[in-house]
């Protein structure tokens, strides 16, 4: 696979990587990751966000501030990162040479080539994989993979944390990255409004089915009152799934026209679960977006159908 990587790579001068939709450490650090051995390898390199925010704390990460909101380039090879639809990416990429690097089961396989394995804990480590024998690894590159593979992992305590996952990471540190510097700036750096709204919403907290389902609510006037934006709500539904009898939680983010809705499992499939209201994910960790509803209705509906595809225990 990587030779035809190469043959594509020959064929064009300029590349654009573009990363997804509401961006997280996985999408943009693998996208960093690849910009600066690309550019290594002579290319002109462009890192796109089609989002208008990006989230701050990611700020540390070698070339962040080079992520634009368009494509500029015309004639470029895409490679898209750790993107499980061609939607998501939220660019008209018709016509256009894609590489899809990506972890996601539900992958669409939308790319010219898709370099896409479901076993890694995330797309910096597929991305990883595929490179190290042939490009060159510099230390930002593998920080930014690092980072990616530590929020994605929720610092290597996800399901999918193998023991090649933890030697990719070992490589990665042996490769240079600087843990300490690494770990300050992925939990010292909080904002004040992020505790304000983490204190609001967990006021909200509410269980159902025994205490099985917990769920948790960041509305439009709490983002108001604490200051805080959509990216200060990152990690809070990890919370609801951190309780004994919890083995579902639901966090209900409202935005100004839709309401995102976040979802976490600590056995059940509840990649499906997704689907049924039009979205996506992992069989963990899951998610989707809907108009605004009410959101006590949304809950009832989600309830419902957990009910129904039996992703609860019997008590
Ligand atoms: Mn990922």
């Amino acid at each position: 696979m990587v030779q035809e990587f190469k043959v594509l790579l020959k064929q064009f001068d300029k590349v654009s990587i573009v990363t997804h939709k509401n961006p997280d450490a996985d999408t943009l650090g693998t996208a960093l990751g690849i910009y600066e051995i690309l550019k290594n390898e002579g290319k002109e390199v462009e890192v796109c966000n089609w989002e208008g925010i990006l989230p701050n704390y990611l700020d540390f990460l070698p070339h962040f501030a080079k992520i634009k909101r368009q494509i500029d380039f015309d004639k470029s090879l895409i490679i898209s990162c750790d993107s499980g639809s061609i939607d998501l990416l939220g660019f008209d990429l018709s016509s256009r040479v894609i590489v899809n690097i990506d972890h996601h089961k539900s992958n669409t396989n939308y790319g010219t080539l898709n370099i896409v394995n479901d076993k890694c804990a995330s797309a910096s480590q597929v991305a990883y994989e595929f490179f190290k024998d042939e490009f060159t690894i510099s230390k930002d590159t593998a920080t930014c993979f690092y980072v990616a593979m530590v929020t994605d992992t929720q610092n290597f305590t996800t399901l999918n944390v193998t023991n090649d996952v933890l030697k990719v990471a070992s490589e990665l540190l042996y490769l240079g990255v600087d843990i300490a510097e690494v770990n300050r700036n992925l939990t010292q750096r909080k904002s004040l409004s992020s505790l304000r709204v983490l204190s609001e919403t967990l006021e909200t907290l509410e269980f159902y089915e025994d205490a099985q389902v917990a769920t948790l609510v960041t509305t439009q006037e709490s983002f108001k009152r604490t200051g805080a934006t959509a990216v200060d709500t990152v990690g809070i539904i990890d919370y609801g799934i951190a309780l004994a009898t919890v083995r579902i939680a639901i966090f209900i983010m409202e935005l100004e026209h839709t309401l995102k809705v976040s979802m976490r499992s600590n056995s059940a499939d509840i990649s499906e679960l997704a689907v049924s209201f039009g979205g996506g994910g992992h069989r963990l960790a899951s998610g989707f977006s809907i108009d605004k509803m009410d959101i006590q209705e949304l809950l009832n509906n989600i309830n419902r159908e957990i009910k129904k595809r039996g992703l609860l225990n019997e008590l």
